[in-house]
């Protein structure tokens, strides 16, 4: 049995998207679906150490919501699922592998791992392990923005943040007191709760009052919206909204993709729990089948075209894995380097 609240609808006609965006779309959620296949054979061979989260079939939220941001200015915070929300930020895949591997040239100098996954440059605040860390965390990186901005005078400040959480986070404390104060204070904010229905083990209906995570948005006085997790082009549509509403000091909003992920919880989980009715279900909805029968029967793209492009994303993979294999590990002397901020 499949108990499964109904997608919001999205008229696909309603908008336009040149062939360039589209490409971008796909390029970047079929990295990530690849990029991650590759990861669950390194670990299976022994490569990564530690619990792996994959994203397999949530590639839509990331691709739609990080693309329609301004790259290298706009903040994205993530969880313990944070390799493809890493690449959509625009991380190098071998700088994301090595650090998998826990080598010295991951973009956590490979002290963080797979949950830790951060970049400076690239504007990524970091994965966290803990459930809804990185809600205070991305908080606070919206209210620098808007603090510079109209305190310091900064006119350039006027940076979105985004925020990324699952279900089982949006039933803690954190939730609830951040977009308390992000609403009081109109911070260019993103709360995006992407609902794969699951924590681990605990099916959302179980776990949560209010299943509809986007009306808890009204009770702070906030914008809240229900989006198709699965379909690229309604996720980008809610997000170049959202971030419009930021960008002009309009507050925050609460996006609730509607999404599953494909594989078990972690590389760890065997994946008993969910119905083979379920999984199937879902399977039916690849976002990246989805974005490529809408590209084909577009006329933006052709079959051949794509392939090519999965193609050269296989071969950037194969040389983010041997980078990450040639690499060195941490010095052990320098284990408390970058513990602390250095001058
Ligand atoms: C504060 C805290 N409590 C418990 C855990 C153990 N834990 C790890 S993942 C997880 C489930 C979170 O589910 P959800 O927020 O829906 O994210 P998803 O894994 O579905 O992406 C739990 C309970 C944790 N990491 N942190
Ligand atoms: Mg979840």
């Amino acid at each position: 049995m499949v108990s499964q609240r109904t997608l919001p609808e999205f008229d696909q006609a309603s908008i336009k998207i040149t062939k360039e965006e589209g490409l971008i779309l796909y390029e970047d959620m079929m990295l990530g679906r690849l990029f991650e296949d590759k990861c669950a054979e390194m670990y299976y061979r022994g490569k990564m150490f530690g619990f792996v989260h994959l994203y397999n079939g949530q590639e839509a939220v990331s691709t739609g919501i990080i693309k329609a941001l301004r790259p290298d200015e706009d903040y994205v915070s993530s969880t313990y699922r944070d390799h493809v929300h890493a690449l959509s930020c625009g991380v190098p895949p071998h700088e994301v592998m090595a650090e998998l591997f826990g080598k010295e040239t991951g973009c956590s100098k490979g002290r963080g791992g797979s949950m830790h996954l951060f970049s400076a440059q690239h504007r990524l605040l970091g994965g966290y392990a803990f459930v809804a860390e990185g809600i205070p965390v991305a908080t606070g990186a919206a209210f620098q923005s808007k603090y510079r901005r109209e305190t310091m005078g900064d006119e350039s400040s006027d940076q979105v943040t985004v925020c990324f959480f699952g279900d089982g986070a949006s039933n803690n404390g954190q939730f609830f007191e951040c977009l308390n104060m992000a609403s009081l204070w109109k911070l260019p904010i993103i709360y995006v709760v992407e609902n794969n229905n699951w924590a681990i083990g605990m099916s959302h209906d179980r776990a949560t009052s209010q299943p509809e995570i986007y009306r808890k948005a009204s009770v702070f006085n906030m914008t809240g919206v229900e989006v198709n997790g699965m379909d690229v082009l309604a996720v980008r549509n809610v997000a170049q909204q959202a971030i419009a509403r930021a960008r002009a000091g309009e507050g925050p909003t609460l996006i609730e993709a509607l999404t599953y992920r494909f594989r078990g919880h972690s590389l760890a989980d065997p994946d008993e729990l969910r119905s083979p009715d379920e999984k199937e279900f879902w399977g039916g909805l690849d976002p990246i089948n989805k974005l490529s029968t809408y590209l084909i029967g577009h006329n933006l793209a052709d079959k051949q075209e794509l392939k090519h492009i999965e193609e050269n994303i296989q071969d950037k993979i194969a040389m983010a894995v041997q980078f990450a294999q040639d690499s060195p590990e941490p010095d052990t002397n320098e284990l408390y380097r970058y513990v602390f901020a250095e001058d």
